[in-house]
């Protein structure tokens, strides 16, 4: 047997906790694709949840290794976290007045106690929360409740990474921004305010891998990694122009103002409320890209990582075609 070069970050142990979840699955997809040995959290809360199960078990046949673990028994963490150098934490975020991000606090605790883990990578993966001081209510809870994750960490004194900074394409690519829809509108399109303001898009797969390129990175240890590569840095009318162009149809656009945008929260659930605040932040603030990166303990993505090849906006249009 030949000795790769690479042998030694590929014996890298990462640990995936969240790993059935809608994005931590495409890390628990790209940590076997990096060759890193990679352990997945199995919770027995899963109950007869089927399709989370099935899920863990296609893990398992691709040759990761699940590890039994409950939030609600500290020695469990502790114990999983022992048996590896990175944890990846894709917790799911705020939406229906449940706190599950704060759980992440006893994530914390147990990899504080283990005191081997080598990277602790939290539930980020959106808006910087360092960034969101002035958020509005109720959406700020997102970043309010990653702030006191980011917090305990700094002072537990563990090695981490946080990426952030793009919108994931399966939320606001297809739908040209559109919000209760996934899909492209037919005839008419809102525009927030002018429509000029520049936001992010990222496939969620290559967010995955741009994550799993910073795990063994010493130029990412204790930064923030923000995802704003050039090509899918554009406007909602630069958006909206590419998919006319791909369809061959103009769309009816209309345009509504951040006034009445906000005023359209009344009435709506709590998660509708959560989305118009943070659709608020990226479209008419420009919160992804109202600020230059490296000012403070940032790097970004495409810039460490130019051999990584991103999905562009228009590719991912066309799988609505
Ligand atoms: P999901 O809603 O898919 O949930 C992820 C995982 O959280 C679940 O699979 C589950 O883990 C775990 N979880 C949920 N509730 C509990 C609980 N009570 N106890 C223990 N574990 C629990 O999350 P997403 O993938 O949507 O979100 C992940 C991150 O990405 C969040 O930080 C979110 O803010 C961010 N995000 C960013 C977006 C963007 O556009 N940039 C868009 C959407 C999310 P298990 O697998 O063990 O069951
Ligand atoms: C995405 C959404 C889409 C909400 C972030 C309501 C945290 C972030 C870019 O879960 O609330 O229709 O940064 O009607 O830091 C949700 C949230 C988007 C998806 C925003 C998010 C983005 C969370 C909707 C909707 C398409």
């Amino acid at each position: 047997m030949s000795c790769r070069p690479d042998m030694a970050t590929k014996s890298i142990k990462v640990l995936v906790v969240g790993g059935t979840g809608y994005f931590g699955r495409r890390i628990v997809t790209a940590s076997l694709a990096h060759g890193y040995k990679t352990f997945v959290l199995q919770r027995p809360e899963l109950g007869l949840d089927a399709d989370k199960v099935q899920l863990l078990l296609s893990f398992k046949k691709q040759g990761a290794i699940l590890v039994e673990g409950s939030f609600s028994d500290h020695r469990s963490l502790v114990d999983a976290v022992k048996q590896v150098d990175v944890v990846i934490c894709t917790m799911s975020g705020v939406h229906f007045r449940s706190h599950n991000l704060l759980l992440q606090l006893k994530l914390v605790e147990a990899i504080k106690e283990a005191g081997n883990v080598k990277r602790f990578l939290p539930s980020e993966f959106g808006m910087d929360p360092a960034r969101m001081g002035h958020a509005l209510e109720p959406g700020r809870v997102t970043f309010d409740e990653k702030m006191t994750v980011r917090k305990a960490i700094e002072a537990a004194k563990i090695p981490y990474t946080y990426v952030a900074g793009a919108c994931f394409a399966g939320y606001f690519v297809g739908n040209l921004s559109q919000m209760v829809t996934l899909f492209p509108p037919k005839e008419k399109v809102l525009i927030y305010g002018d429509g000029n303001t520049k936001v992010v898009y990222m496939d969620e797969d290559d967010i995955a891998t741009y994550t799993i390129k910073t795990i063994d990175d010493p130029r990412t240890l204790n930064k923030t990694v923000h995802l704003r590569p050039l090509e899918n840095t554009l406007s909602q009318r630069e958006l909206v122009e590419k998919w006319e162009n791909l369809c061959g149809k103009k769309l009816e656009k209309i345009s509504i103002s951040a006034d009445d945008f906000l005023a359209s929260m009344k009435g709506m659930d709590f998660a509708g409320q959560v989305g118009v605040g943070h659709f608020y932040h990226i479209y008419y603030e420009g919160c992804l890209t109202n600020f230059e990166i490296g000012e403070e303990a940032g790097e970004e993505a495409s810039k460490l990582y130019p051999d990584v090849k991103y999905i562009r906006v228009d590719e991912l249009l066309k799988l609505y075609l």
